[in-house]
């Protein structure tokens, strides 16, 4: 109840925030995008982790402002940097189950869009392997409508759900985002190697971009590299920050 009546009040009192964290090509090290992440400060229980207060504000429907929210500061933020000079970056967005089941979502896509100038192709929306199996029939429809836009959807935890090949085939998705568990022991674990290797060779085959996740280490890069994977995300290369060491870290990797 406590977590809750604080999280009801989190929006007007200003307490979220966006953490940045880039998104690196593997061939060439170039920052090739950024995925914003939910923060929250909260005046009365300091820093509470996503993981701590989403599912609260999942299941009491607070994700859907939240995520309205979470939507136009990021692509807001996108416009601010390409006006100071950064060149333009594709922005990550994550989307809960509640909000890829909401009925507005796509006409409030369009309206972020056009209300922060915010070209389409520049918003890609990280859905989960688990939202988008849960519903397919709906998924295949939905995420149609939001390709029609001209969005880019990735699909986040990917290897964590129960996709089938043909699932997948008739997906209009452009990227799988390999979990962060198969990355962890990939330079020990030869099993989780067999894992990445099999869905970067899927990727492949389905002409999908295939980025690895939580990676925190040379070797688990050298790894990715050697088999192809397009791109990475991790600790290793940058960890998530506010949008000025964001900005700081594009000018200085030039
Ligand atoms: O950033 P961190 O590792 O703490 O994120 C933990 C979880 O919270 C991840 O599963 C991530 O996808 C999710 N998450 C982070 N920011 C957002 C957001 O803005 N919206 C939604 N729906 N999930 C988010
Ligand atoms: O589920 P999703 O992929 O959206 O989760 C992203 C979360 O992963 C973010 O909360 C981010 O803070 C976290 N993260 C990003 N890079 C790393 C990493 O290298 N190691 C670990 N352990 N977590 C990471
Ligand atoms: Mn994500
Ligand atoms: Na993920």
């Amino acid at each position: 109840i406590k977590l809750e009546n604080h999280l009801r009040q989190a929006l007007e009192h200003d307490e979220f925030e966006l953490a940045y964290q880039a998104k690196i090509s593997l061939e060439n090290e170039q920052i090739i995008g950024v995925e914003a992440l939910l923060r929250w400060h909260s005046a009365e229980l300091g820093e509470v982790t996503p993981t701590q207060f989403l599912p609260l504000a999942e299941e009491i429907g607070l994700i859907i402002p939240i995520g309205r929210w979470v939507l136009q500061t990021a692509c807001e933020q996108n416009m601010a940097w390409q006006r100071q000079g950064i060149p333009p970056l594709r922005m990550a967005v994550n989307l809960s189950p509640m909000q890829f089941a909401d009925h507005q979502l796509v006409s409030h896509l369009e309206s972020v869009l056009e209300r922060t100038g915010m070209p389409a192709s520049l918003l890609e929306l990280e859905i989960t392997e688990t939202a988008v199996m849960h519903d397919v029939g709906r998924a295949l429809e939905l995420l149609a409508q939001i390709k029609r836009l001209g969005v880019y959807i990735s699909i986040d935890d990917f290897g964590t759900g129960y996709s089938s090949l043909t699932q997948l085939r008739d997906l209009p998705v452009d990227s799988l985002k390999i979990d962060r568990s198969f990355v962890r022991d990939l330079s020990s674990n030869i099993t989780d190697q067999s894992i990445a290797r099999a869905i970067i060779t899927m990727g492949k085959n389905l002409s999908l971009n295939v980025i690895a996740e939580g990676v925190e280490t040379a070797e688990q890069q050298s790894f990715l590299r050697e088999q192809h994977c397009d791109d990475m995300q991790g600790y290793y290369f940058s960890r998530p920050g506010s949008h000025t060491a964001f900005a700081d870290l594009v000018r200085s990797h030039r």
